[in-house]
């Protein structure tokens, strides 16, 4: 079980992005984890992740980006065919209501058991829930292009995404802002991985049983 954990480099005026910071103390974990940085950008973000998995045939993909302003761990559930950026990314490039990728489908669903790592957050004291829009940014697009490029590929693995809150030290510049420490974040990778690894079925949080 391979799992390949990817972070953003800092974007939209920040110095730093916690995706990033947390992903990177997951290097090598079970011997297991392999981590990689990617690129804000549009552009590149997918050919950096597309070269990685390539070369290292991961059986998980998951990737993680900032979610400013969100208060949980934000599991991912849909992954949509629109790029349209409020801001530019970080090589100054905005697409507007264009395709992640042309004539494909209008969504990909996260093929991870998030409600099952939802529930194992929540066991362990971390804030956590599901969410149904990954934004139209640089994440949407990765988690997008990911989830249609592991079809393509003879070992097809599971692709997921994550947003996460900002670091302490950045809300303090954004008033009003939830965050979580970085401890927080760095223990919510380690579960999560923890989970994929131990692998196991779905389960349904009214009525209890898995699927
Ligand atoms: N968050 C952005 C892109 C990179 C990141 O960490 C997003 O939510 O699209």
């Amino acid at each position: 079980m391979k799992i390949l954990l990817t972070g953003f480099e800092p974007f939209g005026g920040e110095s730093i992005n916690p995706s990033w910071e947390a992903v990177k103390s997951l290097q090598g974990y079970r011997d297991l984890v392999d981590t990689l940085e990617l690129p804000c950008t549009f552009d590149r973000c997918l050919q950096v992740l597309e070269d990685r998995v390539r070369t290292r045939a991961p059986d998980i993909i998951l990737a993680v980006g900032q979610a400013g302003g969100r208060p949980s761990i934000s599991l991912e559930k849909v992954a949509i065919n629109l790029n349209e950026a409020r801001i530019p990314d970080n090589a100054g490039e905005q697409p507007l209501g264009t395709p992640v990728v042309p004539d494909a489908p209008a969504a990909y669903f996260s093929q991870l058991p998030l409600k099952r790592l939802m529930a194992t957050l929540q066991e362990c004291g971390i804030p956590a829930d599901l969410s149904y829009t990954a934004g139209t940014f640089v994440c949407n697009h990765l988690f997008y292009g990911a989830s249609h490029l592991a079809q393509q590929l003879p070992q097809q693995p599971r692709v997921g995404f994550v947003h996460i809150p900002y670091l302490p030290e950045q809300a303090a510049r954004h008033p009003g802002s939830p965050s979580m420490a970085l401890a927080t974040l760095c223990e919510a990778m380690r579960l999560i991985c923890d989970a994929l690894i131990a692998g196991g079925e779905e389960i349904d949080l009214i009525t209890g049983t898995t699927h």
